[in-house]
């Protein structure tokens, strides 16, 4: 009995919905009607992906339904079709975990990735006599982590003289100067909010730019969690037209929040979806609208032309808020290389370093910062749903030596 009644009620809301009569805020957001440059809207739903887990409460839909208004007149038609429930697509809206101490949960994870590097400096900096092969060996232990040559020598350059200066060393001292000298050259006075407050007129802008794979789908859908859980209305836009599965990747991340997708043909011009993505996001009167663009390599000139002339086209709207420039930290030094290059073609704001949780090579933030003289906004610690965090010197550094 209790079927048939789902059965009935979920028709009627599908009904109802087809007829305009249901509509929350957020799922008018979620579903407004079809623009011309969204034509693949109702394209089935993507492959899952891997940062993707089944969250889905079982046992939400009761509430859905006992939230909806029942239309007059529909009911009887309905109940001739109750196969409709299959195809009805997911309308389960998450609510992602609350970004606030973020990173104290995924320390743990930046903790077992990073240790080696603090754990190293100390034991080599407890030693007795710290002559010039253990100098030496920290020096290794720094480059070996990618922090880079000339920060590695500011370090051990500071770290000496402070040593010296210190006389005999305790455990606890010797951890306090390594964790103030390692802060220092993270940076503690960059801003590294990420920008994203919408205007009287126009919502906040974000773009996401970097070569294949490093993570900028994947960020993008993260990012669109952390400002959805924070309150925000989010339009994606899916300026990666080199595949349709890219918009569909988005898209289910999109979905999965209830952020609205806007995409264009495959093989379509990038630049028109990043375009029609901030026009979706305006007149919607969204917060943010997030753009994921396609995955290039630096090294290819006409791809490169390609996203500048994607940023010049989104700001005939208006300025972006912020670039962000993603990097996979386990490339290492090429990874610094990368940064040039794309800063050279957009201006970057922000870097997101990812995948984080998968080496041991974390001084890469101090090398890329350094690079480029933008700071670090967001880290990567895995693939699950809610693994970014934003970036905090003070937790990183903590996680670098351990409590
Ligand atoms: N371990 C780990 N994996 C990550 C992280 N961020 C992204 N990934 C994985 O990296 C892979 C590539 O991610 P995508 O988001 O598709 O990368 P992309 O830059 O959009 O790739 P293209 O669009 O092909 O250029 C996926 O398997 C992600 O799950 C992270 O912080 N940690
Ligand atoms: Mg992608």
């Amino acid at each position: 009995m209790d079927i048939v009644i789902l059965a009935v009620v979920i028709a009627v809301v599908v009904l109802g919905a087809l007829g305009g009569l249901i509509v929350g805020t957020r799922r008018k957001k979620q579903l407004p009607p079809p623009p011309p440059a969204a034509p693949d809207i109702t394209a089935p739903p993507a492959e899952p992906h891997v940062g993707d887990e089944a969250e889905t409460p079982r046992d939400e839909p009761r509430r859905t339904i006992e939230e909806v208004d029942l239309p007059g007149g529909g009911a009887p038609t309905a109940v001739e079709e109750p196969p409709v429930v299959e195809e009805l697509p997911p309308t389960e809206i998450e609510i992602p975990e609350p970004t606030a101490g973020r990173l104290i949960r995924l320390r743990a994870r930046l903790s077992r990735s990073q240790n080696a590097l603090g754990k190293g400096l100390l034991t080599l900096l407890s030693r007795e006599h710290l002559d010039e092969d253990t100098w030496e060996e920290i020096e290794d232990t720094l480059l070996t982590a990618d922090v880079g040559v000339l920060p590695t020598q500011e370090l051990v350059d500071g770290l000496r003289e402070r040593v010296k200066v210190l006389g005999t060393r305790t455990p606890e001292e010797l951890r306090g100067l390594l964790r103030e000298e390692l802060l220092k050259l993270v940076g503690t006075d960059f801003d590294r909010t990420v920008k994203t407050e919408p205007e009287a007129s126009k919502p906040g802008i974000v773009m996401v730019v970097g070569v294949n794979g490093t993570g900028k789908t994947t960020t993008t859908g993260k990012l669109a969690r952390v400002l959805v859980a924070d309150g925000r209305s989010v339009v994606l836009g899916a300026a990666d037209t080199f595949r349709a599965a890219a918009a569909d990747q988005l898209q289910t991340w999109g979905e999965r929040v209830g952020a609205y997708t806007v995409r264009g043909p495959e093989g379509g011009d990038p630049a028109s979806v990043a375009f029609d993505a901030v026009k979706e996001g305006k007149e919607m009167g969204s917060d943010v609208v997030l753009i994921d663009t396609a995955g290039r390599l630096h090294t290819k000139t006409g791809l490169m032309d390609e996203l500048g002339k994607v940023k010049r086209v989104v700001e005939k709207h208006a300025p972006l808020d912020e670039v962000l420039l993603v990097l996979d930290a386990t490339t290492g030094q090429n990874g610094l290389v990368q940064a040039r290059v794309f800063a050279e073609v957009v201006d970057i704001t922000g870097i997101v370093l990812t995948k984080l949780d998968g080496t041991a090579k974390g001084g890469i933030v101090v090398a890329v910062q350094r690079e480029l003289g933008v700071p670090v906004k967001l880290i990567g610690l895995g693939e699950g749903a809610d693994d970014l965090a934003p970036f905090e010197p003070e937790a990183f550094v903590d996680a670098l030596i351990g409590e």
